[in-house]
C-alpha cells in the first residue's frame, strides 16, 4: 500500500466526523450510520473525556464502529492510540502535539494515513517534516468537546498557514457549524472536522447534510 495522495486525502476531508461514546446523543453506532447516510467522508473514533471506554469496550466499540466504515468505504481513523490502530489494522492515526511524536508514530504505521493536530507555523512545519498526510487546525471557535482546548484562532489562522507555504492538506477543527463552515473554507481549508455539529444534533443526518452542504457550496 502507497501513502495516500495529497488531493484524495483534500477530498476526504471535506467532512470528518470525530466521535466517541461520550460525544453522542444517540447509541454511537446508530450516530455513525445516520452520518454516513448525511455525506460525512471521513470519520475518527475518539474516545477521550470523562466517561470515555477504556480496554476491551473500548475495542469492541473500535471494532463495531469500524465494521460500518468498512461496509461504507469510510476511512476508519483512531485518535491517539497507534497500538489500537495497528491492532485492528485502522486507516490512519491521528495525533496531538501531546501525544506520541510524529516521526516515531509514522515509522509504527508505515503508509497509514497520519494526521497531526497543529496550532501553530511551527507546529504546522513540524507535522509536514515528520510526514504528515494532513494537519487538523484549531480550535477555530470556541469548542466546549476538548477539556484542555486553546483559545479559539478564528479561520485567519489556516489563511496564514497557506500564507506561508504549507500545502498540505488542512482540515479546520474547533466549533464549526454548518453557520461558520463556509468561511473555513475559504481561508484556505480543505475541510472540517466536528465532533458536536453531528454527534449533538438531535439528528445526526440533517445536521450532516447541513455541514456537507455549506462546505461543498464554499470549495
Ligand atoms: N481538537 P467540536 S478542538 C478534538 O483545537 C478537538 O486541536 C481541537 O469539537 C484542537 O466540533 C477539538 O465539538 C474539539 O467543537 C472539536
Amino acid at each position: 500500500m502507497a501513502r495516500i495522495a495529497s488531493e484524495e486525502m483534500k477530498q476526504r476531508l471535506k467532512v470528518y466526523f470525530i466521535m466517541g461514546s461520550v460525544n453522542c446523543k444517540k447509541p454511537p453506532l446508530e450516530a455513525l450510520t445516520e452520518a454516513i447516510d448525511g455525506g460525512i467522508t471521513l470519520f475518527q473514533f475518539r474516545e477521550k473525556g470523562s466517561g470515555a471506554l477504556v480496554g476491551e469496550q473500548k475495542y469492541e466499540l473500535a471494532k463495531q464502529l469500524q465494521a460500518i466504515c468498512q461496509k461504507r468505504g469510510i476511512p476508519f481513523i483512531v485518535n491517539d492510540d497507534v497500538e489500537l490502530a495497528l491492532a485492528i489494522d485502522a486507516d490512519g492515526v491521528h495525533i496531538g502535539q501531546d501525544d506520541e511524536d510524529a516521526r516515531i508514530v509514522r515509522e509504527k504505521i508505515g503508509d497509514k494515513i497520519l494526521g497531526v493536530s497543529a496550532h501553530n507555523l511551527e507546529e504546522a512545519q513540524a507535522a509536514v517534516a515528520a510526514g504528515a498526510d494532513y494537519i487538523g487546525v484549531g480550535p477555530i471557535y470556541p469548542t466546549k468537546s476538548k477539556a484542555d482546548a486553546k483559545q479559539a484562532q478564528g479561520p485567519g489562522i489556516i489563511r496564514l498557514l497557506r500564507d506561508h507555504g504549507i500545502a498540505i492538506p488542512i482540515v479546520g477543527i474547533g466549533g464549526i457549524t454548518a453557520e461558520n463552515a463556509g468561511e473555513v473554507m475559504s481561508a484556505g481549508a480543505d475541510g472540517v472536522s466536528v465532533i458536536s455539529a453531528i454527534a449533538s444534533a438531535s439528528s445526526p443526518l440533517l445536521a450532516t447534510k447541513q455541514l456537507a452542504q455549506a462546505v461543498f457550496n464554499n470549495e
